[in-house]
């Protein structure tokens, strides 16, 4: 299956360091990609999206982060944002860039900042992983990490703040 993940704002700007009191603007701006690198339609039905939420001790968990659905053409992308939407809160350079949306559906956000994170594309029917992309901890605000080889990491111009 030709989908993977293809890009991730772990870290918006503003105050994505409380769980409190973040609005559904905020957390829409917390968003990853799921393109269609191939050249022909993919059906996202039976393939979930998971993350890795950690423990005090260090330990991990894949976490559901939402259920795909919908068919992807070839070179379009599915943004999933944080949030409940609707998408009349999502802002205009958090648009920009995708063809398809969907929201968690929970109200906080998702991505990992002090810890690292993976994002995991899984096919429960065939216990398969389809694709697997993984960034560093404290990703710089702000940055939309781009896919390299297995990694996602941020632009250039992109400075650490922490
Ligand atoms: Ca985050």
């Amino acid at each position: 299956m030709t989908v993977r993940t293809n890009q991730l704002k772990p870290n918006p700007a503003g105050k994505d360091r409380s769980t409190s009191g973040a609005s559904e603007s905020q957390l829409a701006a917390e968003w990853v990609d799921i393109k269609n690198v191939g050249r022909t339609n993919i059906a996202l039905s039976g393939v979930n999206l998971y993350h890795k939420a950690f423990r005090r001790d260090g330990s991990f968990e894949w976490e559901l982060v939402g259920k795909l659905s919908g068919v992807l053409g070839a070179g379009q992308v599915l943004r999933v944002h944080s949030g409940k939407g609707p998408y009349s809160v999502v802002r205009p350079e958090d648009s920009v860039g995708s063809d398809f949306y969907i929201f968690t559906g929970v109200s906080r956000y998702i991505w990992n900042n002090d810890y690292s994170d993976s994002s995991l594309l899984w096919q429960p029917s065939t216990k398969a992983s389809i694709d697997e992309a993984s960034y560093d901890a404290y990703p710089p605000e702000g940055a939309i990490l781009q896919r390299v080889g297995d990694k996602l990491v941020a632009p250039s111009w992109a400075t650490v703040r922490r």
